[in-house]
Protein backbone atom coordinates (compact mmCIF):
# COMPACT_ATOMS: atom_id res chain seq x y z
CA UNK A 1 0.00 0.00 0.00
CA UNK A 2 1.26 3.17 -0.63
CA UNK A 3 0.81 6.20 1.79
CA UNK A 4 -0.95 9.41 1.19
CA UNK A 5 1.34 12.24 2.10
CA UNK A 6 -0.09 15.11 3.41
CA UNK A 7 2.08 18.22 3.07
CA UNK A 8 2.65 18.53 6.76
CA UNK A 9 4.04 14.74 7.11
CA UNK A 10 6.03 15.55 3.88
CA UNK A 11 7.77 18.20 5.56
CA UNK A 12 8.43 16.75 8.68
CA UNK A 13 9.29 12.87 7.88
CA UNK A 14 11.38 13.66 5.16
CA UNK A 15 15.03 15.01 4.89
CA UNK A 16 15.70 18.75 4.05
CA UNK A 17 17.38 19.46 0.82
CA UNK A 18 21.32 20.44 2.09
CA UNK A 19 21.26 23.66 0.19
CA UNK A 20 17.73 24.72 1.70
CA UNK A 21 18.84 27.18 4.13
CA UNK A 22 21.92 28.91 2.19
CA UNK A 23 19.15 29.52 -0.79
CA UNK A 24 16.58 30.71 1.65
CA UNK A 25 18.96 32.98 2.86
CA UNK A 26 19.60 34.80 -0.25
CA UNK A 27 16.21 35.05 -1.07
CA UNK A 28 15.56 36.86 2.29
CA UNK A 29 18.21 39.29 1.45
CA UNK A 30 17.01 39.58 -2.29
CA UNK A 31 13.20 40.34 -1.01
CA UNK A 32 14.83 42.65 1.75
CA UNK A 33 16.21 44.87 -1.04
CA UNK A 34 12.81 45.26 -3.13
CA UNK A 35 10.67 45.42 0.11
CA UNK A 36 13.01 48.67 0.98
CA UNK A 37 12.58 49.92 -2.99
CA UNK A 38 8.94 49.20 -2.98
CA UNK A 39 9.49 47.04 -5.95
CA UNK A 40 6.91 44.05 -7.13
CA UNK A 41 8.58 40.44 -6.65
CA UNK A 42 7.54 37.26 -8.48
CA UNK A 43 8.42 33.98 -7.50
CA UNK A 44 8.48 32.07 -11.43
CA UNK A 45 8.68 28.32 -10.93
CA UNK A 46 10.51 27.15 -14.21
CA UNK A 47 8.12 24.63 -15.89
CA UNK A 48 10.83 22.20 -16.95
CA UNK A 49 9.37 19.28 -14.90
CA UNK A 50 10.46 17.91 -11.82
CA UNK A 51 13.19 14.79 -11.56
CA UNK A 52 11.54 11.66 -9.66
CA UNK A 53 15.13 9.72 -9.09
CA UNK A 54 14.59 6.18 -9.28
CA UNK A 55 17.84 5.36 -7.50
CA UNK A 56 19.51 7.07 -4.65
CA UNK A 57 22.61 7.04 -6.69
CA UNK A 58 20.74 8.00 -9.40
CA UNK A 59 21.38 6.60 -12.91
CA UNK A 60 17.26 6.80 -13.68
CA UNK A 61 14.56 9.07 -13.08
CA UNK A 62 10.91 9.99 -14.31
CA UNK A 63 10.15 13.50 -15.51
CA UNK A 64 8.00 14.85 -18.57
CA UNK A 65 7.88 16.44 -21.57
CA UNK A 66 8.17 20.14 -20.52
CA UNK A 67 11.75 22.25 -21.49
CA UNK A 68 10.43 25.04 -19.05
CA UNK A 69 9.83 27.65 -21.87
CA UNK A 70 6.62 28.92 -19.94
CA UNK A 71 8.94 30.12 -16.92
CA UNK A 72 12.14 31.32 -18.50
CA UNK A 73 9.84 33.50 -21.03
CA UNK A 74 7.74 34.66 -18.35
CA UNK A 75 10.73 35.59 -16.15
CA UNK A 76 12.09 38.02 -18.58
CA UNK A 77 9.04 39.58 -19.36
CA UNK A 78 8.46 40.05 -16.28
CA UNK A 79 11.62 41.93 -15.48
CA UNK A 80 10.51 43.85 -18.37
CA UNK A 81 7.32 44.98 -16.28
CA UNK A 82 9.31 46.38 -13.77
CA UNK A 83 9.34 43.23 -11.86
CA UNK A 84 12.22 41.43 -9.45
CA UNK A 85 12.11 37.62 -9.99
CA UNK A 86 12.87 34.53 -8.23
CA UNK A 87 13.72 32.12 -10.49
CA UNK A 88 12.99 28.58 -9.04
CA UNK A 89 15.49 26.97 -11.82
CA UNK A 90 15.19 23.26 -12.74
CA UNK A 91 18.85 22.14 -13.86
CA UNK A 92 19.47 21.92 -17.53
CA UNK A 93 15.47 23.78 -18.51
CA UNK A 94 15.46 26.58 -20.77
CA UNK A 95 17.04 30.08 -18.88
CA UNK A 96 16.01 33.05 -19.11
CA UNK A 97 17.94 35.37 -21.98
CA UNK A 98 20.50 32.54 -22.80
CA UNK A 99 17.28 30.27 -23.80
CA UNK A 100 17.72 32.22 -27.43
CA UNK A 101 20.90 30.72 -28.19
CA UNK A 102 20.63 27.29 -26.36
CA UNK A 103 19.05 24.86 -27.96
CA UNK A 104 19.86 23.06 -31.23
CA UNK A 105 17.55 25.45 -33.52
CA UNK A 106 19.85 28.40 -32.57
CA UNK A 107 22.89 27.32 -31.50
CA UNK A 108 25.50 29.77 -29.78
CA UNK A 109 28.27 28.78 -32.05
CA UNK A 110 26.60 30.09 -34.99
CA UNK A 111 26.56 33.45 -33.57
CA UNK A 112 30.19 33.85 -33.71
CA UNK A 113 32.83 34.36 -36.29
CA UNK A 114 35.50 31.88 -36.12
CA UNK A 115 38.87 34.49 -36.16
CA UNK A 116 42.25 34.50 -38.56
CA UNK A 117 44.64 32.09 -37.70
CA UNK A 118 46.74 34.33 -35.04
CA UNK A 119 43.78 36.48 -33.81
CA UNK A 120 42.27 36.27 -30.41
CA UNK A 121 39.30 37.99 -30.32
CA UNK A 122 35.89 36.88 -31.31
CA UNK A 123 33.25 38.60 -32.98
CA UNK A 124 29.66 38.52 -33.14
CA UNK A 125 28.74 37.65 -37.12
CA UNK A 126 27.37 40.84 -38.18
CA UNK A 127 23.60 39.39 -39.40
CA UNK A 128 23.19 38.14 -35.79
CA UNK A 129 24.23 41.27 -33.98
CA UNK A 130 20.62 43.30 -34.46
CA UNK A 131 18.67 40.03 -32.49
CA UNK A 132 21.73 39.68 -30.35
CA UNK A 133 21.81 43.09 -28.78
CA UNK A 134 18.45 43.76 -26.49
CA UNK A 135 18.70 40.15 -25.42
CA UNK A 136 22.22 40.58 -23.97
CA UNK A 137 21.02 44.37 -22.75
CA UNK A 138 18.15 42.79 -21.02
CA UNK A 139 20.65 40.31 -19.27
CA UNK A 140 23.31 42.72 -17.98
CA UNK A 141 20.60 45.23 -16.85
CA UNK A 142 19.06 43.04 -14.96
CA UNK A 143 22.38 41.10 -13.80
CA UNK A 144 23.40 44.99 -12.50
CA UNK A 145 20.43 46.04 -11.22
CA UNK A 146 20.02 42.65 -9.14
CA UNK A 147 16.32 41.91 -10.15
CA UNK A 148 17.35 38.03 -11.13
CA UNK A 149 17.49 35.59 -8.26
CA UNK A 150 18.00 31.97 -9.48
CA UNK A 151 17.80 29.03 -7.07
CA UNK A 152 18.58 25.82 -8.75
CA UNK A 153 16.79 22.67 -7.93
CA UNK A 154 16.31 18.70 -9.81
CA UNK A 155 13.94 16.71 -8.17
CA UNK A 156 10.94 16.85 -6.32
CA UNK A 157 11.82 16.85 -3.10
CA UNK A 158 14.16 20.05 -3.59
CA UNK A 159 11.34 21.71 -5.30
CA UNK A 160 8.84 21.40 -3.04
CA UNK A 161 10.88 22.87 -0.20
CA UNK A 162 12.22 25.00 -2.12
CA UNK A 163 8.07 26.16 -2.80
CA UNK A 164 7.76 26.65 0.86
CA UNK A 165 10.91 28.80 1.55
CA UNK A 166 10.59 30.77 -0.71
CA UNK A 167 6.87 32.12 -0.53
CA UNK A 168 7.47 32.04 3.09
CA UNK A 169 10.39 34.67 2.31
CA UNK A 170 8.23 36.63 0.52
CA UNK A 171 5.55 37.50 3.25
CA UNK A 172 7.35 40.78 4.09
CA UNK A 173 5.91 41.87 0.38
CA UNK A 174 2.79 41.47 1.26
CA UNK A 175 0.17 42.16 -1.52
CA UNK A 176 3.69 43.11 -3.86
CA UNK A 177 4.27 39.54 -4.48
CA UNK A 178 3.15 37.32 -6.96
CA UNK A 179 3.74 33.04 -7.23
CA UNK A 180 3.65 32.07 -10.80
CA UNK A 181 3.55 28.74 -10.32
CA UNK A 182 4.14 27.20 -13.87
CA UNK A 183 6.00 24.10 -12.99
CA UNK A 184 5.04 20.61 -14.51
CA UNK A 185 5.43 18.99 -10.70
CA UNK A 186 5.19 15.45 -11.09
CA UNK A 187 2.38 13.71 -9.30
CA UNK A 188 3.95 10.61 -8.00
CA UNK A 189 7.53 10.13 -6.58
CA UNK A 190 9.77 7.57 -4.80
CA UNK A 191 10.47 8.26 -0.86
CA UNK A 192 14.10 8.04 0.07
CA UNK A 193 13.60 4.58 2.52
CA UNK A 194 11.61 2.93 -0.12
CA UNK A 195 14.75 3.68 -3.26
CA UNK A 196 17.29 1.29 -3.95
CA UNK A 197 20.95 2.58 -2.67
CA UNK A 198 22.52 2.12 -6.36
CA UNK A 199 21.30 1.39 -9.81
CA UNK A 200 18.37 -1.27 -10.38
CA UNK A 201 20.23 -4.22 -12.01
CA UNK A 202 17.87 -5.45 -14.93
CA UNK A 203 19.04 -8.87 -14.96
CA UNK A 204 16.02 -9.69 -17.28
CA UNK A 205 13.49 -8.98 -15.28
CA UNK A 206 10.04 -6.62 -15.49
CA UNK A 207 10.80 -3.77 -12.95
CA UNK A 208 7.81 -3.00 -11.17
CA UNK A 209 7.72 0.73 -9.37
CA UNK A 210 5.45 1.61 -6.53
CA UNK A 211 5.00 5.26 -6.51
CA UNK A 212 3.36 7.51 -4.19
CA UNK A 213 1.50 10.76 -4.39
CA UNK A 214 3.10 14.04 -3.90
CA UNK A 215 1.14 16.11 -1.72
CA UNK A 216 -0.50 18.73 -3.30
CA UNK A 217 0.88 21.84 -1.65
CA UNK A 218 -1.10 24.41 -3.43
CA UNK A 219 -3.89 24.65 -0.01
CA UNK A 220 -1.01 25.46 2.24
CA UNK A 221 1.05 27.76 -0.41
CA UNK A 222 -2.58 30.27 -0.19
CA UNK A 223 -3.64 29.48 3.46
CA UNK A 224 -0.42 29.44 5.34
CA UNK A 225 2.92 30.18 3.52
CA UNK A 226 1.95 33.33 1.16
CA UNK A 227 -1.39 34.47 2.58
CA UNK A 228 -0.94 38.22 1.12
CA UNK A 229 0.51 37.20 -2.30
CA UNK A 230 -1.26 37.47 -5.77
CA UNK A 231 -1.04 33.28 -6.56
CA UNK A 232 -1.40 32.31 -9.98
CA UNK A 233 -1.45 28.57 -11.09
CA UNK A 234 -1.09 26.63 -13.66
CA UNK A 235 -3.60 23.65 -15.56
CA UNK A 236 -2.69 21.79 -18.30
CA UNK A 237 -4.63 19.30 -20.20
CA UNK A 238 -5.27 17.52 -22.92
CA UNK A 239 -8.78 16.98 -23.34
CA UNK A 240 -10.28 20.77 -24.77
CA UNK A 241 -13.76 19.91 -22.21
CA UNK A 242 -11.94 19.65 -19.19
CA UNK A 243 -9.85 22.75 -19.01
CA UNK A 244 -11.69 25.62 -17.88
CA UNK A 245 -14.01 23.11 -15.37
CA UNK A 246 -11.08 21.74 -14.00
CA UNK A 247 -9.30 25.10 -13.66
CA UNK A 248 -12.32 26.56 -11.60
CA UNK A 249 -12.40 23.74 -9.37
CA UNK A 250 -9.02 24.33 -8.57
CA UNK A 251 -9.97 27.93 -7.66
CA UNK A 252 -12.94 27.25 -5.82
CA UNK A 253 -10.99 24.44 -3.89
CA UNK A 254 -7.30 26.75 -3.35
CA UNK A 255 -9.29 29.99 -3.13
CA UNK A 256 -6.26 31.47 -5.03
CA UNK A 257 -6.84 34.78 -7.46
CA UNK A 258 -5.99 32.42 -11.07
CA UNK A 259 -5.45 29.95 -12.85
CA UNK A 260 -3.98 29.90 -16.25
CA UNK A 261 -5.47 26.86 -18.48
CA UNK A 262 -3.69 25.45 -21.07
CA UNK A 263 -3.92 22.58 -23.13
CA UNK A 264 -0.66 20.64 -23.86
CA UNK A 265 -1.03 21.08 -28.21
CA UNK A 266 -1.99 24.68 -27.84
CA UNK A 267 -0.10 25.89 -25.18
CA UNK A 268 2.50 27.79 -27.12
CA UNK A 269 -0.68 29.88 -28.85
CA UNK A 270 -3.56 29.95 -26.29
CA UNK A 271 -4.33 29.80 -22.96
CA UNK A 272 -7.26 30.71 -21.00
CA UNK A 273 -7.15 33.21 -18.16
CA UNK A 274 -9.79 31.75 -14.99
CA UNK A 275 -10.62 33.97 -12.20
CA UNK A 276 -13.24 33.65 -10.23
CA UNK A 277 -16.48 35.08 -12.06
CA UNK A 278 -14.81 35.06 -15.16
CA UNK A 279 -12.61 33.60 -17.63
CA UNK A 280 -10.63 35.12 -20.75
CA UNK A 281 -8.94 33.67 -23.44
CA UNK A 282 -5.15 34.82 -24.18
CA UNK A 283 -4.54 34.05 -28.06
CA UNK A 284 -1.82 35.00 -30.60
CA UNK A 285 -3.19 35.59 -33.59
CA UNK A 286 -2.34 32.31 -35.60
CA UNK A 287 -1.22 28.90 -35.03
CA UNK A 288 0.15 28.18 -38.18
CA UNK A 289 3.81 29.68 -38.01
CA UNK A 290 6.30 29.61 -35.17
CA UNK A 291 5.47 32.86 -33.28
CA UNK A 292 7.60 35.73 -33.97
CA UNK A 293 5.21 37.16 -31.11
CA UNK A 294 5.72 34.73 -27.61
CA UNK A 295 2.23 34.36 -25.86
CA UNK A 296 4.06 35.16 -22.81
CA UNK A 297 4.56 38.37 -23.46
CA UNK A 298 0.85 38.93 -23.00
CA UNK A 299 0.49 36.38 -20.38
CA UNK A 300 2.40 38.66 -18.65
CA UNK A 301 0.62 41.48 -19.40
CA UNK A 302 -2.06 40.15 -18.68
CA UNK A 303 -1.51 39.12 -15.12
CA UNK A 304 0.40 42.15 -14.16
CA UNK A 305 -2.71 44.15 -14.89
CA UNK A 306 -4.76 42.51 -12.21
CA UNK A 307 -2.07 41.95 -10.09
CA UNK A 308 -1.99 46.04 -9.97
CA UNK A 309 -5.39 46.49 -9.62
CA UNK A 310 -5.85 43.94 -6.89
CA UNK A 311 -2.84 45.87 -5.15
CA UNK A 312 -5.31 49.10 -5.28
CA UNK A 313 -8.34 47.75 -3.95
CA UNK A 314 -7.65 47.33 -0.58
C1 LIG B 1 1.85 24.40 -17.19
O1 LIG B 1 0.71 24.17 -17.46
C2 LIG B 1 2.82 25.06 -18.17
O2 LIG B 1 2.17 26.04 -18.91
C3 LIG B 1 3.48 24.02 -19.13
C4 LIG B 1 4.49 24.80 -20.00
C5 LIG B 1 4.21 22.95 -18.32
C6 LIG B 1 2.45 23.36 -20.03
P1 LIG B 1 6.49 24.54 -21.67
O3 LIG B 1 7.32 25.39 -20.79
O4 LIG B 1 5.26 23.95 -20.77
O5 LIG B 1 5.87 25.32 -22.81
O6 LIG B 1 7.21 23.32 -22.15
N1 LIG B 1 2.35 24.09 -15.96
C7 LIG B 1 1.62 23.44 -14.90
C8 LIG B 1 1.30 22.03 -15.22
C9 LIG B 1 0.75 21.24 -14.07
O7 LIG B 1 1.27 20.20 -13.84
N2 LIG B 1 -0.25 21.70 -13.34
C10 LIG B 1 -0.93 20.89 -12.33
C11 LIG B 1 -2.15 20.28 -12.96
O8 LIG B 1 -2.50 20.61 -14.11
C12 LIG B 1 -1.42 21.74 -11.21
S1 LIG B 1 -0.17 22.60 -10.37
O9 LIG B 1 -2.80 19.46 -12.30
Amino acid sequence: MSRAWTAEAFYTQLEEPPTLAEYTQQARDFVARHVAEKRKVVLVTQSGGTTVPLEKNMVRFLDNFSAGTRGAASAEYFLEAGYAVIFMSRQHSQFPFTRWYSHTTNPLFDLLEEPAEGEETVQVSQAHVQGLLPILHAYHEAKRRGRLLTVPFVTVIEYLFLLRNMSEVMDPLGRHAMQYLAAAVSDFFVPADKLSEHKIQSDDQALTLQLEPVPKVLGSLVASWAPNAFVVSFKLETDEKLLIPKAERSLHKYGHQLVIGNLLQRRKFEVVLVEPHDHTWVRLPSTSAAPPHEIERDIVAAIAERHESWIASV
